[in-house]
């Protein structure tokens, strides 16, 4: 099995989850400064010219940091994307918000703070400040459900952590707002604790 990535955002999501499963997964790592992903073979892969992608042994190919992370799981038998009816859907939930408010957001100030000084381009202020704002915003809901929980879902690390807590190890170079939300930084602390977490790439 084939695991597209770049050392960028979502592509962590993957080669974390990879890892901290400990499968057996092949990285392939595809140069965005180059502008591999928009090459032929690779969009046949991906038509949206976008890291990560999972390309299995029969050859199926899936795209979505997301759906790969459940689908790795799957893979490998985890409850970290939980068969019990009520926990998916709590993990479909976070999965969803997640997207939409907390690393959209989160997402928007790793874009302005680290890739656009990648290739030489200011970051736009009015972008980082409307940006911060909305983070704030999401992560006082996020601050409010962590208070007195281990992880999104309570007792068990599920892939809605692995989503929801991406932008945090880009914290400081990112400049996510994070002063005032203890909880959350807690919850980022015991993900630190996990060596997938701290080291997702593979050895070059
Ligand atoms: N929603 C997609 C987003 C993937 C994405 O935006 N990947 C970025 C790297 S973090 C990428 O490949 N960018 C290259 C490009 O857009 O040309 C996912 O979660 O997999």
């Amino acid at each position: 099995m084939k695991l597209y990535y770049a050392e960028t955002l979502n592509p962590r999501k993957a080669c974390a989850v990879a890892r901290h499963l400990e499968l057996p997964v092949e990285h392939v790592h595809v140069d965005l400064a180059k502008g591999e992903q928009k090459r032929p073979e690779f969009l046949a892969l991906n038509p949206n010219g976008k890291v990560p992608v999972l390309q299995e042994a029969d050859g199926r190919t899936l795209w979505e940091s997301d759906a790969i992370m459940c689908r790795l799981s799957q893979i490998a038998g985890s409850d970290l994307w939980p068969t019990d009816p009520d926990r998916q859907i709590d993990v479909l939930r976070w999965l969803a918000w997640d997207l939409q408010h907390f690393t959209r957001h989160g997402g928007a100030l790793y874009f302005e703070h680290i890739i656009k000084p990648r290739f030489g381009l200011p970051p736009d202020p009015a972008a980082a400040e409307s940006a911060t704002g909305f983070f704030k915003t999401s992560a006082a809901v996020l601050e409010g459900h962590l208070a007195g929980r281990r992880w999104l879902l309570g007792d068990r690390l599920t892939v809605a952590d692995f989503a929801a807590a991406i932008t945090l190890p880009y914290a400081a170079p990112a400049k996510l707002p994070l002063d005032g939300f203890p909880a959350i930084q807690r919850w980022h602390g015991r993900l630190c604790e996990l060596a997938a977490w701290r080291e997702p790439w593979p050895p070059k």
